[in-house]
């Protein structure tokens, strides 16, 4: 084959025609080919699920002819690349992305129709594949979306765990959770590399050589090899053959290493040892707040970026004879400080195999890395302990003290730092248990950049956990308030809305331009609009009733405000705030006459997420929530104006039915807690309104959106300190009071199992201050019944939420990146005159 440097510029374009037809009848042919050559079936009988993987194949050669293209333009042109590195990617389903991205959902739905098959029910066989937590994980995902869509010369680098996130089983109100073993049929959406393979080492020991020029030569034996082998996910852009790379590692025995194992002892025993290797990828830590220094995290921390810095560095040697270009050629964004050990290791790599010197490597390395902020909560800081990083890792334990050692004298002669405030901005911090590697300073010294996810978030970043290096290197931080890809989040989950939009605006422009959304604001007093969206609102809520039917066999009320809070549980976000709230709402209910209840705005509360299966508390709040649902959902009295529902196993999938059928959304942390929150921003693009605090994105939303058209309530991230440290004098409000002894009393049951919750929020430990706004809360939530009776009204705030969102694309948000970061620019694969 023609390597790309001699491609010219003709031949090039030729191959960015598709070769692969798009009408339906090409498109039925290659289902039909998959049925019988790949899957082994018969073309005259085949299930629904077969018929999801055959169509699946299908589209997976269109994905693979751009894949392939746009791979041979990117090393043709040669540009600087951005590597995204992040141990989570949550991408949920493929097959409707790609469809809906590649421009062929039309011929594809009739191709199956025609076949016998409902794209609906085909598309249900697919599996998520979730190998993320939450937030992180996701904005991993949508930027993926975002960065083939701009046309950018990108790539994701992370872990193909064989098991993602657990499944949640809610068991008499208990969380279980239960393997998620996703590729048990096979991930028709990757490509497995096996001839891309790097060894990882582990353990051993480091010695010095003496090189001839007098130079030490530091020399890493190890004591463990694995395999790390590429399986590549190919993510195709929107409206542009651009298709980029994800390039997932799996982790595998090593061939080489270690073969006298096998003769000098028993044979099978030794096979089975080199199996242990591929435990490094098999599972996807649960835990997305609580910093846990377990070893086999560390290993697959070193995995991904030893794997992936290869990777770079080979792809960059290919076309270049020094490393002079390096950061001209190379971006690497760190995606939280998970995968922080790659500045060592990319020290290491420049050092001790190509000889560059302390200097050299360190001006390269430092030109090269940035990174992302996702949490000022501290328990969530990673520190690894110094004597587990050595034990796994000793050559980068040797680096990591060598990086340290110079910035500390940095900071004592060019910064006259001294004493106390030395030892408090040291990357090693020494504690009781001994001494630890603190990996954000570890990012923040060797990046060139560091950045929050939302305005109020990057600001507290730089005033609390970053005080004294934002001190130092001002101009070394950044916001990059997070965004939402519009193409899954509104155009592909919210078909009717899509339509609608899209109607009213004369084009679909806004599927890549979201700020185009701002002209449906001229439309929020329009009857007759209001009258559509409205339609359009009823369409989404029956989607998600007939998912709580088949759920729980309830029928909702459609005249209820579907009143969702979808997220991980935590303390912080408050899931407890709101069902007091609820118990409190149905002890109202409970007292009033039958005249008084036909005043009563109906509601459905939708709660949904998992807990960390160590997280207690998390899990009794879960426990709580599914015991009050089961009181209030079979109480004569309430009948269908309030219910309440747990939703177990909450996912990307279920996220893409629940978000378009909401009315009212809950982003209710504690000010200053909560990063930014992407489903904030889902919510808002999808006319949901948003109750909250000012906290994380929401402080941007209100400004898109106005705080007229939201239930803005609580106090501020500023007044938060004064009012912790003033905790156990605070009078309580009564309503809360009440909503706290009618749990401690045993309404609901369990009173004995909910006693921790009810101490955590009592006096002084109530570090999250519910008992401070609640009664903000309330009155808030007073507010959203009443805007439900005046329909109009509640209909234009939700016109001018979707109005309102069109900041909160990631597209935006990786515009900035590459601009103020990265310093990419787009690399359209086309060829102009
Ligand atoms: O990141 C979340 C924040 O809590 C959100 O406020 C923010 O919107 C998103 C995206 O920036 N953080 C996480 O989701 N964190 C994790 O999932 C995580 C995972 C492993 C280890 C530590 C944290």
């Amino acid at each position: 084959a023609p390597q790309p440097d001699h491609l010219n510029r003709e031949l090039l374009y030729g191959l960015l025609d598709s070769y692969l037809k798009n009408d339906v009848v090409s498109i039925q042919e290659s289902i039909v080919h998959h049925v019988e050559f790949t899957l082994a079936r018969s073309r005259y009988k085949f299930d629904t699920r077969e018929a999801y993987f055959a169509a699946a194949h299908s589209l997976r050669d269109r994905l693979i002819e751009r894949w392939n293209d746009t791979q041979a333009w990117i090393k043709h042109k040669d540009p600087k690349r951005v590597y995204y590195l992040s141990m989570e990617f949550l991408m949920g389903r493929t097959f409707l992305n790609a469809l809906h991205n590649l421009g062929v959902m039309q011929p594809y739905q009739h191709a199956l129709s025609g076949l016998g098959y409902d794209m609906e029910k085909v598309q249900q066989a697919e599996r998520d594949a979730a190998l993320g937590n939450g937030g992180l994980g996701r904005l991993a995902s949508c930027f993926l979306d975002s960065m083939a869509t701009l046309n950018l010369p990108a790539w994701g680098y992370g872990i193909r765990y064989e098991y993602g996130m657990f499944r949640q089983v809610v068991s008499e109100g208990f969380q279980k959770e239960q393997p998620d073993y996703w590729l048990t049929f096979g991930y028709p959406w990757e490509i497995q590399r096996p001839h891309v393979a790097y060894p990882v080492k582990f353990y051993g020991h480091v010695s010095v050589h003496e090189s001839q020029d007098g130079r030490q030569n530091f020399v890493w034996n190890a004591g463990e090899e694995v395999t790390a082998v590429a399986y590549d996910n190919p993510i195709p852009g929107f409206k542009t053959p651009s298709t980029i790379n994800l390039r997932l590692w799996a982790a595998k025995p090593c061939q080489e290493f270690d073969l006298e194992a096998f003769n000098t002892g028993d044979y099978v025993s030794s096979i089975i040892d080199k199996q242990k290797a591929e435990t490094i990828t098999s599972v996807l830590y649960p835990d997305d707040k609580t910093f846990e220094g377990k070893e086999l995290r560390l290993k697959q921390q070193h995995f991904m970026v030893s794997a992936t810095l290869q990777d770079i560095v080979r792809r960059y040697k290919e076309q270049h004879e020094t490393f002079d270009a390096f950061p001209e050629k190379v971006a690497m964004q760190l995606n939280d400080t998970h995968p922080t050990l790659g500045i060592p290791e990319l020290m290491r790599i420049l050092m001790d195999e190509n000889h560059l010197g302390w200097t050299r490597s360190w001006e390269i390395t430092t030109k090269v890395f940035s990174f992302t902020n996702h949490t000022v909560l501290p328990e969530a800081l990673e520190q690894w302990p110094v004597s587990l990083v050595e034990k796994l890792l000793p050559r980068h334990m040797q680096i990591i003290y060598d990086i340290n050692w110079r910035f500390v004298q940095e900071l004592e002669q060019n910064h006259g730092i001294s004493g106390d405030k030395l030892g408090s901005m040291s990357i090693i911090l020494d504690t009781e248990y001994g001494k630890m590697v603190r990996m954000a300073y570890l990012a923040l010294v060797a990046s060139h950049t560091v950045n929050g996810v939302a305005a109020i978030h990057s600001k507290l970043i730089k005033e609390t956990i970053f005080k004294e290096f934002h001190d130092i290197w001002p101009e070394k931080f950044q916001n990059k308030t997070n965004g939402v890809t519009q193409r899954r989040w509104l155009a592909q989950c919210n078909p009717p809305l899509n339509r609608l939009i899209t109607e009213t605006l004369g084009t679909e422009a806004w599927i890549t331009h979201l700020d185009l959304l701002k002209g449906l604001a001229a439309h929020a007093e329009d009857e007759t609009f209001q009258q559509k969206w409205a339609e359009v609102k009823v369409e989404a809520k029956a989607k998600l009733a007939s998912l709580l039917k088949d759920l729980t066999g309830d029928d909702l009320n459609m005249d209820a405000i579907f009143d969702v809070q979808v997220k991980r549980i935590h303390e912080y976000k408050r899931q407890f705030m709101n069902i007091l709230s609820v118990a409190l709402r149905y002890d109202r209910i409970k007292s009033m006459t039958e005249k008084e209840k036909e005043e009563v705005v109906p509601r459905v509360v939708i709660i949904g997420g998992k807990a960390a299966p160590g997280y207690d508390m998390a899990k009794r709040i879960i426990k709580l929530i599914s015991a009050v649902s089961e009181t209030v959902n079979n109480d004569p009295d309430v009948g269908d104006l309030l219910k309440v529902y747990f939703v177990p196993d909450y996912n990307v999938s279920l996220a893409e039915v629940i978000v378009p059928g909401s009315d009212l959304n809950q982003q209710i942390s504690t000010a200053g807690t909560e990063a930014s929150g992407t489903s904030n921003m889902k919510f808002a693009m999808n006319g949901s309104l948003i109750i909250g605090t000012m906290d994380g994105a929401n402080v941007e939303i209100a400004e898109e959106i106005g705080e007229e058209n939201m239930f803005i309530f609580g106090v501020g991230a500023q007044e938060v300190p004064a009012l912790r440290s003033q905790r156990e004098y605070l009078q309580v409000d009564p309503q809360f009071q009440h909503a706290v002894n009618l749990i401690q009393n045993g309404h609901f049951g369990w009173a004995d199992y909910f006693s921790p919750l009810i101490e955590s929020i009592t006096g002084s430990r109530d570090w999250y201050l519910l008992a401070n706004d609640f009664e903000s809360y309330l009155d808030a939530q007073e507010r959203v019944d009443q805007e439900w009776r005046d329909k109009a009204s509640w209909t234009r705030k939700s016109i001018l939420s979707t109005a309102g969102s069109g900041k909160f694309s990631s597209d935006r948000t990786i515009h900035e990146y590459a601009e103020d970061i990265w310093g990419v620019e787009p690399l359209p694969p086309t060829i102009p005159e």
